[in-house]
């Protein structure tokens, strides 16, 4: 769904979820200024048993001026948007209406279509709004008070951005000009006693796993930031390496997930733990996750404790571990591979930065820190896909051609400035090379989930799962990495 896909309705309600928080505002209040600028006939409400209480939110709709309404009733309007929600749900007060889209982050098995929008990958609804009014053309900049409710929601969504993920969510955080001394007064208006004494209350009921070094605490329903902010002091404890913090929310659990161990990243744990019935991610250290109730009815008759405890287990025992300095082992049972004659793109990193620059590769996987130097190339493979090589390597295996490169990716390369913290986009510098013959690598699939540490800086390990491809450029025992079974068939052809 498009925004302007809405613009055949005159009359707009958006409406909010219940106890509505600062995703939900921000998100609701730019669609708000979005509708208004082109005149429609456009209110904001929210219904439920409460009427907004907590401080930080009075705070958000007294100084952004937001002209949220409380109601219990409603007329039948033409078009009723449910926003950070969806029509029909537990959390959501019904109203009868014309017509109903929905703009989402939450996972419930519902996809998006013709009048709903719904991206689970994205942490926060306000990245969606984002990314829909860019979209559009309306200029969410053009008045701080958009940006800042934007960036509040992001903010709050995200466990204090701790939990992003999503390369739109870190550009939607470069690109916002917010009121930042607003900001602070709401990061400081946060939690009331009551939520305080909840907190304490938890850290003190932890179900501790002495053998994996993990906690599980289960917190009484507080706002979702709390588990953050719980998750972020349990993991300073010396023999805790990992814990997950949970609670209950509507529909559901809202999970938070912090790691300091180097083999287990938090977003991987997160993205595990919820495969069956969520959703999950975030950072190498911190990430979140929501499990919805329904869907874990479906996989267990446990108790949500002794399930996140039991995921946490089966992670934990699931994997291998290569490193770059181990070299090749068991080299009978790998074979001679070569890249099938194709065209990838690249960019040189001096084209991108001056030479001596850091900058940051920007793509689905994560930020990749490199220093632009004569010697090293950036490659663009077919699916979008960004990775360093140096320069040696890349006249070894690639025949550079003088024609640019383009594509359709979900979402388009791009670098930081790391200085700047501006972001630019790759592709117009991007040329392609063909794949030459005699570029040999050794390959064999993985037997199960294994996690790679390469000579690269990257932020942590690759992880491939069982059938993935472990690779090593022939010749060079130190120089591995996984390739996705899907990448590998369609790009590899063994070598007689
Ligand atoms: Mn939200």
């Amino acid at each position: 769904m498009k925004l302007t896909d809405l613009l055949r309705f005159n009359q707009i309600v958006i409406q909010l979820h219940d106890n509505p928080d600062a995703d939900a505002v921000g998100s609701g209040y730019a669609l708000f200024r979005y509708f208004k600028s082109l005149g429609k006939d456009v209110k904001m409400i929210y219904g439920g048993r409460n009427v907004i209480s907590k401080s930080n939110m009075k705070l958000m709709l007294s100084e952004l001026e937001i002209p949220l309404e409380y109601t219990r009733e409603l007329e039948k309007p033409e078009l009723l948007l449910t926003v950070d929600c969806q029509y029909g749900q537990g959390n959501v007060a019904h109203f009868d209406a014309e017509n109903v889209a929905v703009i989402d982050h939450h996972a419930t098995g519902k996809i998006s279509d013709e009048m709903s929008e719904i991206r689970c990958n994205l942490v926060s609804c306000s990245t969606i709004c984002y990314a829909m009014l860019k979209d559009a053309g309306f200029d969410v900049n053009a008045d701080s008070r958009i940006a800042t409710g934007l960036y509040y929601g992001l903010y709050m969504d995200s466990s204090q951005l701790s939990e992003i993920s999503h390369p739109l969510d870190r550009d939607m955080i470069d690109y916002l000009r917010y009121d930042k001394s607003l900001v602070t007064r709401l990061k400081y208006a946060n939690f009331s006693i009551s939520e305080l004494e909840t907190a304490g209350i938890a850290i003190s009921h932890n179900n501790y796993l002495d053998k994996y070094r993990a906690a599980i605490v289960k917190s009484d329903p507080c706002d979702p930031n709390i588990l953050g902010v719980i998750g972020d002091f349990v993991i300073q404890v010396d023999s805790i390496d990992i814990c997950v913090i949970f609670n209950e929310c509507a529909g559901g659990y809202k999970l938070s997930v912090r790691s300091c161990s180097i083999e287990a990243a938090a977003n991987e744990l997160a993205a595990f733990i919820t495969a069956e019935t969520g959703n999950g991610g975030g950072h190498f250290n911190k990430a979140g996750g929501f499990i919805s109730a329904d869907s874990l009815k479906k996989v267990t008759a446990e108790p949500i404790e002794r399930y996140l405890a039991e995921r946490v287990e089966e992670y934990l025992t699931c994997y291998d571990v290569v490193r770059f300095t181990d070299g090749i082992k068991e080299r009978e049972r790998f074979a001679r591979f070569r890249k099938k004659a194709g065209i990838f793109g690249y960019v040189k990193s001096t084209d991108v930065a001056p030479e001596g620059k850091e900058f940051r590769i920007r793509t689905l996987e994560g930020d990749v820190l490199v220093t632009s130097r004569n010697d090293i190339y950036i490659m663009i493979g077919s699916v979008g896909e960004v990775y360093p090589v140096e320069a040696g390597k890349f006249h070894a295996k690639y025949t550079p051609l003088d024609e640019p490169f383009t594509g359709e990716f979900e979402y388009a390369p791009s670098v930081i400035d790391i200085a700047a913290g501006e972001p630019c986009e790759i592709l117009p510098y991007a040329k392609k090379c063909r794949a030459g013959q005699g570029a040999a690598i050794l390959a064999k699939p993985l037997d199960k989930f294994t996690k790679v540490f390469s000579a690269w800086n990257y932020e942590g390990y690759m992880s491939g799962q069982k059938g993935d491809f472990l690779c090593y450029t022939e010749g060079d025992d130190n120089d591995v990495y996984v390739v996705k079974r899907k990448i590998f068939d369609a790009l590899y052809e063994p070598v007689e």
